[in-house]
């Protein structure tokens, strides 16, 4: 009833055009789902479209996920009058190309992480992303950490001021789904399709997260990396974590399978990073300690819901890590979601990035973490892969 005094007129909608289907594309659609259900927003984000080169997957993907259209090729997409932003969710060496021309053609532009596969790319994207927004386009890269409630917290804590002056940083990525060497050679361990492996796959969230948690960024680093299983079985498909191998012929592995590096932050404080997906037992173990003048928090993305806090101030005899409990309604986030205790999982945290995305280009300030962002990684990660060539040398970060 449009006449009527309780009538509110529905937001208008954001359409979203997702390239990619795989792992990363279903949680997206998921979220891009969620995020006007639990949350109030000013535009309603709707995926309209959903991009794959094989059309009977995209298809089944539209079918699942109720999405109203399917397209088979990405360049038909970005310069597309039916679609309002463009999320890309494919290998790394698809990101500048798809970005660039999305941005070029006035879409908003949502681009998995890392942002890049170089940093010559990356600038170029930073570029796009700059002139984009001269004229009200928005661009975001996902590092979707950020939206975990733990996290975002961790970082209200260290701007307010309660840990002090930071000196440490210990983060570790840790995963172990490539252990077996008869895992196939997927997209991910190729250099050409990913850029590097679990450096650019996984560590890159951790450099995004410290500089998130801190405003710290890294100066100079210090690095190993190792290929521990260097030929693996060619997979049947390009698929994802739980693809299968052919059965016929074997590859080289042109990434790393872990990385270590230290480093030194433009405040002074100094910092470890691991990266790895040899760590048996490990799933998702994303950890991160800060130790700062006045206290620590500590944090395990498999207990996500859960930060430790450690403040300095208290009498010794009563100080030590406590565990806050992460799901209260004044937490990050939490306002939308269940009772406390109820408890958040991954999917949570590409919601709140959709939310967080959605709300910039509806007031039309620049979302973070913006490409700018995604190219200080970068160079964190071109640094990395220097000092490791050269035998670990301090290496400054370009
Ligand atoms: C695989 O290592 C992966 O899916 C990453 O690509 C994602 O960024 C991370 O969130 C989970 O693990």
């Amino acid at each position: 009833m449009p006449d009527s005094p309780e009538f509110q007129a529905s937001p208008p909608v954001l359409r979203v055009g997702l390239i990619g289907h795989s792992f990363m594309g279903s949680i997206h659609a998921q979220a891009w789902q969620s995020a006007p259900r639990f949350f109030d927003l000013p535009v309603r984000p709707e995926v309209t479209t959903v991009c794959g080169r094989d059309a009977d997957r995209a298809g089944a993907f539209a079918d699942r996920f109720g999405i109203a259209h399917v397209e088979t090729d990405w360049r038909r997409l970005v310069e597309s009058e039916d679609v309002d932003l463009i999320d890309i969710c494919v290998p790394g060496d698809l990101h500048a190309p798809i970005a660039i021309a999305a941005l070029e053609a006035g879409k908003h532009v949502l681009c998995e992480k890392p942002l890049a596969n170089t940093t010559d790319e990356a600038d170029a994207m930073v570029a796009a992303a700059r002139s984009a927004a001269e004229r009200g386009v928005q661009s975001m890269v996902g590092y979707s950490y950020r939206g975990t409630p733990a996290i975002a917290y961790a970082q209200q804590l260290v701007a307010a001021g309660r840990l002090g002056t930071i000196r440490h940083l210990r983060a570790r990525y840790l995963q172990d789904w490539i252990v077996d060497p008869g895992f196939p050679l997927v997209w991910r361990l190729q250099r050409d399709r990913a850029g590097s492996g679990a450096l650019g796959d996984i560590g890159a969230h951790l450099i995004d997260m410290a500089a998130f948690v801190t405003g710290q960024r890294l100066t100079e680093v210090s690095a190993l990396t190792e290929t521990f299983v260097k030929q693996r079985p060619l997979p049947s498909a390009s698929g994802g974590l739980s693809a299968t191998a052919a059965g016929s012929g074997m590859g080289d592995v042109t990434v790393d399978d872990a990385a270590l590096f230290m480093g030194r932050t433009d405040t002074g404080a100094l910092a470890t990073f691991e990266a790895t997906r040899f760590a048996t037992g490990r799933k998702n173990a994303v950890q991160l300690e800060i130790n700062g003048s006045a206290g620590s928090v500590y944090f395990d993305f498999e207990n996500l819901n859960e930060l430790w806090f450690h403040d300095h101030a208290l009498p010794a005899a009563e100080a030590g890590f406590r565990r806050i409990l992460v799901t209260e309604a004044e937490h990050p986030f939490l306002e939308a979601w269940w009772p406390p205790g109820h408890g958040l999982g991954y999917e949570h945290t590409f919601v709140h990035q959709a939310v967080s995305l959605t709300r910039a280009i509806a007031a039309g300030t620049a979302p973070e973490p913006s490409f700018e962002s995604g190219a200080y990684v970068q160079r964190v990660l071109a640094a990395v892969e220097a000092s490791a060539a050269h035998g670990s040398r301090m290496t400054p970060v370009g």
